[in-house]
């Protein structure tokens, strides 16, 4: 492949002198404070060795096997340097694809030409824009990506949101009246804590920034606190809970309907300081109803006594410190994923435990991307897909619809796609339609510096340089984090002569595209030219100096983040401690949407349905074929992140870990020995796989981690392709979402394994 490899006769010499550099890590939500020892100087430095920060104030030199990572990923060999173009050639044995190296201007100009040349045929709709989970953790994407994708003016807009998190925004958009407005467990504080459906011990904790986790449930503990882990795997974070209950995927909705049964029916309710802000209390009460613990008792597998004590012990921890219901993927992405999410938050509102220290809390950190206005309150079903109708959630279509998009033939139908920092073939549901979909595009530019499972199709991709390439401040996870901390960090090693930050890729295709496609439409010229002044000039303005601004206007409810400034962050790379969550929702509330109604429309409509959803079986007992089906859920691993840090021999080294978790009766019934690799299939398709047998995973579920499956024609990570593994988003289906925000419902799948 023609691309640069680093040039070991460039290396730094063996007696180059070694320094020691403060950073972060931002490969997961919980940002650990890094210090790395660097010898030599400029492009040429290397990274000796990767280490936890002890003077970070919120990971206190906690630090997972990842970090180290960030170094290979800067020395691999694989990673693209510079843009590439495909060249499709006559071989001997047909045609043969070839990636060939091109100049920055080439590559700019051939996207922006592929991208409007569609939008004339086709109109703006036909180009659609994916953004992957990197998105949220390279800060130059937040402040400068836009500045792009707002140009392409398209309602063909997906991200990894809609595979993940949306019930989470929805609910708060709903409750809380801001998509953002996302309460935080105050885990350092609280007594009891309830986790559905995460396992922070190997993921280090989701829309709740917590590294070091396992210190601070052991602390917990310590101060006589309680952890419940509810999750159909006994988990690394089920093992060291006080109480571990294997729910039947997919049931959660009606179970956690069932705690807010039992708070009604006991009088264990005291919402405390919000309580007058609350309204329909009572219209929850009764719709809630038909959800005694003795109704949902077989459906979820979770006998009624331990339902009742499970909301007693949340009702008393909250009068003695706090308490809190926090749940994470496995109860967001699946068919009644907004219901949880929106019975946790109810939970916590008629305990008295949102807003509250030892319950949670929306933060305050020293850049308030509410306050900021960098992203909306949000809206809902503002519009519709095309194909299935399904809704958009504030200008973005859920990613399940996508392949479908692209593959209906009609007017909208989605022509050409920019995916950027995203592996949408590994990581949405019904993967391998999405593969063929991409193949049959007109044109595709993906913004990622491997040739992976997605960019694969593209016609050209542009490669940002990588993390330790850039300097950072964490926008999203610090808005997100258990506890207010501030942190700059430089860049560790200086990138090479020519590499440009995303950002500087954003701002350049923004200001190339405008003058395109200004000489497309004449209209309004006026409002055009001012766009592009203000692009050209953002062209100037990297993200630190944003962040300078920033600093110098924000007056949010914290005192403390007050005369912050970019000098002072420079001055304490290891970061700046704000102070422990305090409540400010009544603030933020005043400010927007005044009351908290706890039975939006949305919910009030699909509760009747969820009793009717809930009477009969879940998923099928069987195949079209007659096979006993299985009910498929997801698995992380903290040495995987999702689908792109495969690449680093030192992540995929030992024991194979894409493996079929399943219970030793299940393995008895199906006649399959631990180690044996079965196929397992599903209405989308079919994969091998090895199976573990455990008595660690309910009967009737089997579990298998995602983003794997690198052993597709055309990907160029050779480390990855060592170690393929299969894609279990092979097996999930596009048409499987969750019923309010059509979020990918991943669990609870029907499988069944095919005769050998
Ligand atoms: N079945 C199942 N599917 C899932 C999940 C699950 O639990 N089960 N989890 C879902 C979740 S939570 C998520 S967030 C999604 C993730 O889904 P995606 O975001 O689509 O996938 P990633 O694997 O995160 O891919 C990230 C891509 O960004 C590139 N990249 C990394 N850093 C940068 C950068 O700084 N700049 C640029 N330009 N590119 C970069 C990488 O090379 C890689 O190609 O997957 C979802 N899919
Ligand atoms: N090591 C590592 N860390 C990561 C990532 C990674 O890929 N690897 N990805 C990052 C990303 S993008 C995200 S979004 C976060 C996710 O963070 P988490 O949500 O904590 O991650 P998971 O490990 O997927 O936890 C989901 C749990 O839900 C359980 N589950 C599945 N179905 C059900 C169900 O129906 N009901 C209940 N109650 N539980 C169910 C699963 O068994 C699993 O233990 O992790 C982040 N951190
Ligand atoms: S837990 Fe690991 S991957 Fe996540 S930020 Fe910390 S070091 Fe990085
Ligand atoms: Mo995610």
């Amino acid at each position: 492949m023609a691309h640069a490899h680093p040039d070991p006769s460039k290396a730094p010499a063996a007696d180059a002198p070694i320094t020691t550099r403060h950073g972060a890590c931002n490969l997961c939500e919980a940002i650990c404070g890094l210090t790395f020892q660097v010898q030599g100087e400029g492009p040429q430095a290397r990274i000796v060795s990767v280490k936890g920060n002890e003077a970070d104030p919120l990971s206190r030199g906690h630090i997972c096997p990842k970090a180290v990572a960030l170094k290979d990923l800067h020395e691999d060999p694989d990673r693209l340097r510079q843009p590439v173009k495909r060249v499709v050639e006559d071989g001997p044995n047909g045609q043969v694809t070839r990636w060939q190296t091109i100049t920055w201007d080439e590559a700019l100009d051939l996207v922006v030409e592929g991208l409007a040349q569609v939008r004339e045929r086709h109109g703006s709709h036909a180009v659609g824009v994916y953004q992957g989970n990197p998105n949220v953790h390279n800060w130059g994407n937040v402040t400068h990506g836009h500045l792009f994708f707002s140009q392409l003016k398209t309602r063909a807009r997906f991200s990894a949101t809609s595979a993940d998190q949306l019930p989470h925004h929805v609910v708060a958009h709903w409750l809380y009246g801001h998509q953002l407005a996302i309460p935080i467990p105050d885990i350092d504080r609280t007594q009891y804590m309830l986790v559905l459906g995460g396992n922070p011990l190997a993921s280090n904790g989701s829309l709740m920034t917590v590294p070091d986790v396992r210190t601070r449930f052991k602390a917990l503990k310590g101060r006589g606190g309680k952890l419940v882990v509810v999750d159909p795997r006994r988990t690394e974070t089920a093992a060291i809970a006080d109480e571990h209950l294997a729910i039947d995927p997919g049931t959660d909705a009606a179970w956690l309907l069932s705690l807010v049964h039992t708070l009604f029916a006991e009088e264990l309710t005291a919402p405390g300081a919000l309580e007058p802000l609350l309204d329909q209390v009572k219209a929850v009460r009764d719709a809630v109803a038909p959800f005694s613990p003795e109704a949902t008792a077989a459906l979820t597998g979770i006998d009624a006594a331990t339902t009742r004590r499970i909301a007693r012990e949340l009702a008393t921890a909250s009068g003695q410190g706090g308490a809190v219901a926090y749940g994470r993927m496995g109860v967001s992405t699946q068919a009644h994923g907004v219901v949880c999410q929106w019975a946790i938050q109810v939970i916590n509102l008629l305990t008295g435990n949102i807003d509250r220290e030892g319950g949670a809390l929306l933060t305050s950190p020293a850049l308030n991307l509410i306050q900021m206005k960098l992203m909306g309150p949000g809206h809902l079903g503002a519009w519709r897909s095309r194909v299935r109708g399904a809704p958009e959630f504030s200008g973005e279509l859920p990613v399940s619809v996508l392949a479908e998009e692209m593959l209906t033939p009609g007017r909208g139908q989605i022509r050409a796609l920019v995916t950027a920092a995203g592996n949408p073939v590994l990581s949405t549901p019904n993967g391998r339609q999405l593969d063929e979909a991409l193949a049959k595009l007109d044109f595709m530019v993906a913004i990622d510096f491997y040739v992976n499972e997605t960019t694969r199709h593209a016609d050209v991709i542009l490669p940002p340089t990588c993390f330790v390439e850039h300097d950072h401040y964490d926008l999203v996870f610090l808005h997100l984090a258990v506890r207010n901390v501030a942190r700059y960090s430089e860049a560790i090693v200086e990138r090479a002569p020519g590499a440009l930050h995303d950002w500087e890729i954003y701002s350049e295709l923004a200001t190339r595209y405008a003058r395109r496609v200004w000489a497309l439409e004449r209209s309004g010229v006026t409002a055009r030219l001012a766009g592009l002044l203000t692009r050209g000039l953002m062209k100037h303005l990297p993200p630190h100096r944003l962040l300078a601004i920033g600093l110098n206007r924000a007056a949010g409810p914290n005192a403390q983040a007050r005369g912050l400034t970019l000098a002072k962050l420079r001055a304490h790379p290891e970061g700046i401690d704000l102070g422990p969550l305090k409540p400010s929702l009544g603030a933020s509330l005043a400010a927007r949407k005044k009351r908290i109604d706890l039975l939006p429309a949305g919910i009030r409509r699909e509760l009747p349905q969820l009793v009717a959803a809930f009477t009969g079986p879940l998923t099928p007992p069987t195949s079209p074929s007659g096979q006993p089906t299985l009910k498929l859920i997801g698995r992380r691993d903290v040495r995987s992140n999702n689908s792109w840090m495969h690449n680093s021999e030192r992540l995929v080294s030992g024991k194979p870990r894409c493996t079929l978790w399943m219970h030793p009766d299940d393995a008895l019934r199906h006649a399959v020995a631990d180690g044996q690799t079965v196929t397992l299939a599903s209405r989308t398709g079919r994969i091998a796989v090895p199976v573990h047998v455990s008595a660690d995973i309910r009967p009737g579920v089997v579990s298998l981690p995602h983003g794997w499956g690198h052993g597709r024609d055309g990907v160029q990570m050779a480390v990855a392709q060592a170690h393929p593994g299969a894609s279990i988003n092979d097996l999930t289906d596009d048409r499987l979402t969750d019923r309010i925000s059509a979020n990918a419902a991943f669990s609870a799948v029907p499988v069944w394994i095919e005769a050998a």
